[in-house]
């Protein structure tokens, strides 16, 4: 078993209920979950491998746009799969080549796409301790009542 870090972005996390239905129904057990609104800061330091990239700015500015749900997810081969399912990352090509992913169907372009995945199992590792950390000192601190969805 693999275990990787999924969010559901700002776009789609009113779609929560329908993406966590597929999640299910494509075998992933959600082993921790949380609801959240990035600040500036922890958007930019979670993407911190994209810092210089053209679309850099435009991408904190979305992940901080509302809140996300963050969910750690355990499959066989989940890394991959997760990716597979969420399909590519530009929503639009999603829709071409991949019209049942979760991009195709919830996403809008190449920047709202309104999933994220894990692209290794270093990458995984890192995630999951960046939102769900030690339980006594979580990277991302725990935020007001109002995320609690
Ligand atoms: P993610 O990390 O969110 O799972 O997406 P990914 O691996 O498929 O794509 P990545 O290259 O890691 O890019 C991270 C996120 O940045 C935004 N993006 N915008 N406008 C653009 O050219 C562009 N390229 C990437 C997307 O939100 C992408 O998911
Ligand atoms: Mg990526």
């Amino acid at each position: 078993m693999q275990t990787t870090l999924a969010i559901i972005k700002p776009d789609a996390a009113d779609k929560e209920d329908e993406i966590a239905w597929r999640i299910q129904r494509e075998g992933f057990s959600v082993k921790m979950r949380r609801r959240i609104t990035l600040t500036k800061e922890q958007a930019g330091e979670f993407y911190q491998e994209h810092v210089g990239k053209p679309f850099y700015a435009e991408l904190v500015k979305f992940m901080t746009s509302g809140p996300i749900v963050v969910l750690a997810l355990q499959k066989f081969h989940a890394i991959e799969e997760w990716r597979k399912l969420i399909g590519p990352t530009n929503s639009h090509k999603a829709r071409e080549t991949a019209p049942e992913s979760l991009r195709a169907l919830y996403g809008t372009d190449n920047t709202r796409n309104a999933c994220h995945g894990s692209d290794s199992p270093k990458s995984a590792d890192r995630e999951v301790l960046f939102f769900f950390g030690g339980v006594t000192s979580p990277s991302v601190p725990l935020i007001s009542p109002s995320d609690a969805g």
